[in-house]
């Protein structure tokens, strides 16, 4: 299992939170995601073997949110 920290621009309550762990969630090996509204911070433990860390990004991405480095 590994981890990923994420920084996502754009989420301004929790409606945004449940929007980005949403488009998260379905994508094969993804087994905990956590999200912390102030800082951005979304934390993904996922299966290396199942996905790819860059789908991560463009599901954000694609829900309207701003994956930033
Ligand atoms: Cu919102």
């Amino acid at each position: 299992m590994e981890k990923i920290i994420l920084t996502v621009k754009g989420m301004t309550c929790m409606g945004c939170v449940g929007s980005v762990k949403n488009v998260l969630e379905p994508i094969p090996g993804v087994k905990d995601i956590e999200i912390t509204l102030d800082s951005g911070k979304v934390t993904i433990t996922y299966d290396p073997s199942r996905t790819e860390a860059g789908q991560f990004r463009n599901a954000i991405n694609d829900a309207g949110y701003e994956v930033v480095e």
